[in-house]
């Protein structure tokens, strides 16, 4: 296994070798039980059952020998950090570990307990040294999407160094200047790593790569829901695909997400489906899904449903939008058009964030989705309050809908489970009450 054959390099990050063996044997046997196990998946995913096997290992080893060369390597824990810039600059900005139950005791030693376990999560990572990707960080971008995170990365600053990247949460004229700011100043703090100047040139290159790899996402968004009986792929195997995406090299990912969709496409000509004709297909939106946490997607595919989207920041929010450089000569020019496109995000921290709900209607429309889970993490308290905007609009529509709030522990899986069951269950009577009304 990769790590144990990396134990100089981890070592010389200062990883707690020890300690972060063992998370990983966790992780690996997590997916291997979840994952490994499903029938029929995809040939091309040996791929990622292989980034897998390597995330904390050979992946490591490639981000530390681009900081040999002075390439940039970026910790973030948001889709606002612009990485075009740093993979224009030849480097690599990657999401840091969050989505573990295994880490949070350790964070409360410092943080609230009642705070969003996302943040306390990625805490704790650091404070226990057991993910290598921050231990890889020349910086962690930090923004200021919510309450919580823009005081912890006071906090986080005494451990490792933070660059925090001011996000407005309104999207008026002065707001989007403002914004065009700190994305410069995000490009002179690369500046600082790599000790050049960064130049148009390779930022609009970072532009192309980037596009590229949403282009892909967007593709494979497509396959798995545009035929209502056949479901080429399953919802975790999908889900698992967008969690990599902010882990490994851009290029090389791109054209893997392609092979699987290549795979995709014969599937569907051939009707090779993952699950039954009539399983009730569910979309599922709100707050970002961190690997590990499966909990959910393997809660609705292990009842009886399947996923076809994820309206989150790991998923549809994250891909949807490119940056448009037709015509770009400056770099204020493209400072504008990267914000453009980062405005797009309909986050909850922005006030109003109308687009989101005319959004998810068009989307479940689109994908002729059975109905809609709406997964909030604990205390993420803007996903929850926009959650009653959300449902209500939803309801008005007539579209089935769930609402789950959960944290990392494994204490409510089967409370979860129970309650998918009975959503798919109340959506499956529903269904041969239209069909008998059709008669
Ligand atoms: S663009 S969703 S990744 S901010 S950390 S807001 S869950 S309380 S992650 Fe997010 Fe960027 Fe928006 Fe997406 Fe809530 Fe937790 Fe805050 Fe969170």
């Amino acid at each position: 296994m990769g790590v144990e054959l990396h134990k100089d390099l981890l070592e010389s990050i200062n990883v707690d070798v020890e300690r972060h063996a063992k998370m990983m044997g966790m992780g690996l046997e997590g997916y291997k039980t979840q994952f490994m196990s499903q029938p029929n998946r995809p040939e091309a995913m040996e791929y990622f059952n292989w980034f897998m096997s390597e995330i904390q290992g050979q992946r490591i080893a490639e981000i530390n020998q681009l900081r040999s060369e002075k390439k940039p390597a970026v910790g973030a824990f948001c889709i606002f950090v612009p990485e075009e810039l740093v993979v224009g600059a030849g480097g690599v900005c990657y999401g840091l570990c969050g989505g573990s139950n295994a880490t949070v005791t350790d964070a409360e030693s410092e943080l609230p307990r009642n705070i969003c376990p996302l943040i306390k999560s990625a805490y704790g990572f650091k404070l226990q040294r057991t993910c290598a990707y921050t231990q890889s960080a020349d910086f962690i971008c930090g923004e200021t999407t919510c309450e919580a995170k823009k005081k912890t990365w006071e906090l986080l600053n005494k451990h490792h160094p933070v660059h925090v990247m001011h996000v407005p949460h309104m999207k008026r004229e002065r707001d989007l200047t403002m914004w065009q700011g700190e994305v410069k100043e995000f490009k002179e703090r690369i500046e600082s790593v790599t000790e050049k100047k960064l130049t148009l040139a390779e930022m609009l290159k970072g532009v192309e790569i980037i596009n590229a790899k949403r282009d892909a996402l967007l593709r494979l968004d497509a396959l798995r829901s545009q035929n209502p009986d056949v479901m080429p792929i399953s919802g975790k195997d999908a889900l698992f695909i967008l969690q990599m995406g902010s882990m490994d090299d851009a290029v090389r990912y791109t054209q893997n997400v392609h092979k699987v969709c290549d795979e995709l496409e014969v599937r569907l000509q051939k009707g090779i489906s993952v699950f039954p004709k009539n399983t009730p297909r569910l979309m599922v939106l709100g707050t970002p899904i961190a690997i590990p946490n499966w909990k959910l997607h393997t809660a609705i595919e292990s009842s009886g449903g399947c996923v076809i989207n994820e309206e989150s920041c790991t998923g549809h929010r994250y891909y949807k939008d490119n940056v448009d450089i037709k015509g770009v000569t400056s770099e204020d020019e493209l400072y504008a058009r990267l914000v453009e496109r980062y405005a797009k995000i309909d986050c909850a921290c922005f006030t109003p964030n109308t687009g989101r709900v005319d959004k998810i209607v068009q989307m479940y429309k689109e994908r002729k989705a059975d109905g809609v889970i709406y997964y909030t993490l604990s205390f993420c308290h803007t996903y929850n309050v926009e959650s009653h905007l959300v449902t209500k609009a939803l309801a008005k529509e007539g579209i089935p809908c769930l609402v789950i709030e959960s944290d990392y522990s494994p204490e409510d899986a089967g409370q979860i489970k129970t309650r998918v069951e009975a959503f798919l269950e109340s959506i499956a009577f529903k269904q041969k009450a239209q069909a008998f009304a059709n008669k």
